[in-house]
């Protein structure tokens, strides 16, 4: 096992769900982290839970508003950390979302547009931001979050799916153009986890985002936590390729055990 002790971990989605469970799960190996998302309060509110609670020092962290869906923005805050920040060790492409469970053929372009510009593009400036640093310093490693959903396709699921089919590819991708590198590359693929994913994914309908879960015991994001964390602290020449996980009461994307 690897320390992540002052390791430098961007974290994207931070502000929530299983972002959030990263950074503590981090925050208390020692890892220095950047935490990145739009919500700034929400930053600054787990930058306090982390300093309070999880034994970080204030100067392990950075916070970073982004929309990881801007490009140059992206580029400039990656380009501009200083130089206690800049050599990233791990890069955790977390953010992402869903938007709507309409047909295809009746879907809100609106929808399909944020759906791909953050889960695939954003994932993708990322990435190319960072890992040519990762390259040129001999060390490194990227977690994608994919999902059950880039590996089966469900009713209404279609334009998020492909997108996570997409995350998939890209990791598979990646891992190919890094051969011959040490830098590693993880895609994190779970099932079911209770988030702010279906609330999201409904435009804010709690009523119906909490009936997904009805009657199931989900994962929980420290489960997911737990799952990048035990990958990327494998010792230096195991890359963990893929991992897909999921509640004991889910069996495929659409297969779910409800308790009536
Ligand atoms: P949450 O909705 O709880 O968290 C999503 C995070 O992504 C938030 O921190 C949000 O921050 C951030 N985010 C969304 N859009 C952007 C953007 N444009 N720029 C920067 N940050 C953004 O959901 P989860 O924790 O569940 O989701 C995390 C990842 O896990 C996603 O990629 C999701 O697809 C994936 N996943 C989730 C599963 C689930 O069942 N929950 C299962 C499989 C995969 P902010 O709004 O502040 O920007
Ligand atoms: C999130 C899991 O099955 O709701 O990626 O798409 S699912």
């Amino acid at each position: 096992m690897i320390s992540v002790q002052n390791q430098v971990v961007l974290l994207t989605g931070a502000s929530s769900g299983i972002g959030a469970a990263c950074a503590k799960t981090f925050a208390s190996a020692g890892a220095k982290l950047i935490l990145a998302a739009r919500r700034w309060e929400r930053l600054q509110q787990l930058q306090d839970e982390l300093i309070e609670k999880f034994d970080a020092k204030p100067q392990q962290i950075y916070l970073l508003q982004l929309d990881v869906r801007d490009r140059s923005a992206v580029e400039s805050a990656i380009s501009n950390l200083s130089p206690s920040w800049s050599d990233i060790d791990i890069l955790i492409n977390n953010a992402g979302l869903s938007r709507g469970l309409d047909k295809l053929y009746e879907g809100k372009i609106q929808d399909w547009e944020e759906m791909i510009d953050t889960n695939i593009k954003g994932l993708l400036y990322l990435t190319r931001a960072v890992v040519p640093g990762m390259v040129s310093r001999g060390r490194g490693h990227v977690v994608n979050l994919g999902s059950i959903a880039g590996h089966q396709t469900y009713p209404g699921g279609n334009v998020y799916c492909g997108t996570k089919a997409a995350v998939k590819a890209i990791s598979e991708g990646l891992k190919q153009d890094l051969l011959g590198t040490p830098v590693r590359v993880t895609s994190v693929d779970p099932g079911m986890v209770e988030t702010e994913f279906s609330e999201v994914r409904f435009h804010g309908d709690r009523e119906r985002a909490e009936k997904v879960y009805k009657g199931v015991t989900p994962l929980t994001p420290d489960d997911v936590a737990d799952v990048i964390f035990f990958c990327v602290t494998r010792p230096p020449h195991v890359n963990i390729n893929e991992v897909i996980l999921m509640p004991v009461d889910q069996a495929s994307a659409t297969l779910v055990h409800r308790q009536t």
